[in-house]
């Protein structure tokens, strides 16, 4: 008789290459502590995983097998340290160091969007003129939220604070402060509203190496309905997939991370979506020349 194995529970179901043999390394970092509207972030890592697994290895547009080129090494979750978010961004950081010194290119799956700092401060470091190209619903620039600075509402506030700038796409919902912090430092915060996507001024905008930070949120709800505040109006698939292949094209895009995927139990297309919008991304940076 046959034996039939399970695929592993990796990215792309592939196990073949070692951390070691690696170009692209999966952070999954199931962590879910300062969400504030509907829970379920912490399943993200695992639905995108499993999706990911029925992705197809041969990429149309590139006319490649992605996995044989990208060696893609699926890392072991983070454990969430529910107690302490600046304990979970500071591991995050240690790990993504490492990753940046072995050179990796690393993108994390999540997760809620507060650990996108960890990863922000560890390339920040190695790239001083970096900026952040930040696709959400929400521009999370409130200076504190529920008594944090560390919230997921004020990631990108506490980015914006370092990196030499920050550009938001898809923005559709933010409060007073915010948009009073965003008028006041045009020169650190650029924002694209709702689904104005000029992909030659976005790119414009940014410095030559880029952290990508995609919010699931920023697509429309109705293609990702899977995400914890789903604001009308938002992204389609062909506008988010043009702007990241420009963007990797005409700049180097050192690491990335996709969070607040809140899988739905009676629809895995979201989760699907984000899984093949991994692909993208890995297919994009590590095909540069064919692009
Ligand atoms: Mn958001």
């Amino acid at each position: 008789m046959t034996i039939h194995y399970r695929v592993p529970y990796t990215f792309y179901g592939d196990n073949r290459f070692s951390y070691q043999r690696s170009r692209v390394v999966i952070l999954p970092v199931p962590y879910e502590g300062s969400v504030s509207y509907q829970h379920g972030t912490s399943g993200g890592p695992h639905a995108i995983l499993t999706a990911s697994r029925q992705v197809e290895w041969y990429d149309i547009e590139l006319g490649r097998e992605v996995p044989d080129t990208a060696k893609v090494h699926t890392l072991a979750e983070i454990e969430p340290m529910t107690d302490s978010v600046r304990d979970m961004i500071e591991s995050i950081r240690t790990v993504t160091e490492k990753n940046i010194q072995k050179k990796k290119f690393q993108l994390m799956l999540g997760g809620e969007h507060s650990i996108s700092l960890g990863a922000i401060q560890a390339y920040q470091a190695k790239y001083r003129d970096m900026s952040i190209l930040q696709i959400d619903a929400h521009s999370d620039l409130r200076d504190t939220w529920e008594n944090s600075a560390y919230n997921h509402a004020c990631v990108m506030r506490r980015a914006a604070e370092s990196v030499k700038r920050v550009v938001q796409v898809g923005i559709r919902s933010q409060d007073s402060t915010e948009a009073l912090y965003a008028s006041e430092h045009k020169d650190q915060v650029r924002i694209f509203y709702g689904d104005d996507v000029p992909v030659q001024k976005i790119s414009e905008s940014l410095s030559s190496h880029v952290y990508v930070t995609i919010d699931v949120d920023g697509l429309d709800p109705s293609i990702m309905p899977a995400t914890g505040t789903p604001e009308p109006g938002g992204l389609s698939w062909k506008q988010l997939i043009t702007l990241l292949r420009f963007v990797a094209k005409s700049h180097t895009i050192i690491g990335a991370d996709i969070v607040e995927l809140s899988p739905l139990s009676s629809n895995a297309a979201p989760d699907f979506l984000t899984a093949k919008l991994a692909h993208k991304l890995i297919a994009y940076t590590q095909f540069k020349r064919l692009l």
